[in-house]
């Protein structure tokens, strides 16, 4: 199956749900807005960004006078790509590339450390993982056998060691071996914990003093399936430690694919991968385009 396909697999419930409640409306009444803002909401998009889509879909319709259903969806689809675009800075290659990754527990960080991983070796690259999480028993094993099954050079220390420690490790160990792409994982934290969102920050102290720049993309991994309070975690990881990037993972199998669509809107920060399953392909890029087109895209055709 190609990505779009198992893009459009994992989305086909969200897609369902906003089919059953827009149904094959025609006109484009008051009714018309009200379902399709349901259908926006149900699917996670989130109130505000609901309403707001809703309102700008209004304006094109009355101002470009369109008539059937189909051009209203290539409208509402157009908006909503714009809304996920994001002009990408220039970011000038660094080596190693130095990825940090982040996110409350059991949302998909390590396995989608070992997702990249296989990617970037299939490109050619040398890459190495750093074992931050050493809070949760298992951890570090877990990561070595991404290491080995991606060929990946691996670095860690024992179970209760201090994170930033093990990243100064990786760091050293990264330049000294001429790595491209170093990914560090980090221990699950609720975004409430104070203590643990402090120790993320010492990590980053810590990497930038040792390689200023670093590191190059923070990620924050979000699980698809809780909802509306992935807002809430992600607004919480941004303001304590400025995010590069998201990753949005399990997105198979959930109705609610809309919080893509609410993360990117309102925090403005590009999602950079998207999860459909547990496989090493199961992870892809984030195309606003292919994303948009496998929530809508087989309504509105009449
Ligand atoms: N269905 C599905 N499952 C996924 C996806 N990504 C990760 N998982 C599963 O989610 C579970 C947790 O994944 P981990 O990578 O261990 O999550 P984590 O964030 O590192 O967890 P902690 O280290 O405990 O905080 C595993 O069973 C993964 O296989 C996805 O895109 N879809
Ligand atoms: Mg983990």
């Amino acid at each position: 199956m190609n990505f779009f396909s198992r893009l459009k697999e994992g989305l086909s419930k969200t897609r369902s749900q906003i089919a059953a409640i827009v149904g094959l409306k025609t006109e484009f009444d008051e009714q018309f807005y009200e379902s399709l803002e349901e259908a926006l909401v149900a699917a996670d998009i989130g109130l505000g960004l609901s309403q707001s889509i809703i309102d700008r879909l209004r304006q094109e319709i009355r101002s470009r006078g369109l008539k059937t259903s189909a051009d209203a969806f290539g409208a509402l689809k157009k908006l909503l790509v714009a809304d996920l675009t994001f002009a990408s800075p220039a970011i000038a290659p660094a080596k190693p590339w130095v990825v940090l990754v982040v996110g409350v527990n059991g949302v998909g960080k390590t396995t989608t450390i070992g997702k990249i991983a296989a990617s970037f070796a299939a490109q050619g690259k040398k890459v190495m993982l750093g074992a931050g999480d050493t809070f949760r028993a298992g951890a570090i094993e877990q990561l070595r056998i991404w290491a080995d099954r991606t060929g990946s050079d691996f670095v860690g220390q024992h179970e209760g060691a201090d994170a930033a420690s093990v990243a100064f490790d990786a760091l050293e160990a990264a330049r000294n071996r001429n790595v491209d792409v170093l990914m560090l994982d980090t221990a699950g934290r609720l975004h409430n914990k104070v203590n643990l969102m402090n120790e993320l920050d010492k990590i980053i102290r810590v990497i930038r003093r040792h390689t200023p720049l670093a590191p190059h993309e923070i990620l924050l991994v979000i699980d698809a399936t809780t909802g509306q309070n992935a807002l809430r975690q992600a607004e919480v990881f941004h303001r304590a430690i400025g995010l590069t990037g998201l990753v949005i993972t399990k997105l198979d199998g959930t109705a609610r694919g809309g919080i893509a669509l609410a993360l990117a809107g309102e925090l403005k920060i590009p999602i950079r991968k998207i999860g459909v399953g547990e496989g090493l392909d199961d992870l892809q890029d984030f195309v606003p385009h292919d994303y948009v087109e496998a929530m809508f895209g087989d309504l509105g055709k009449s």
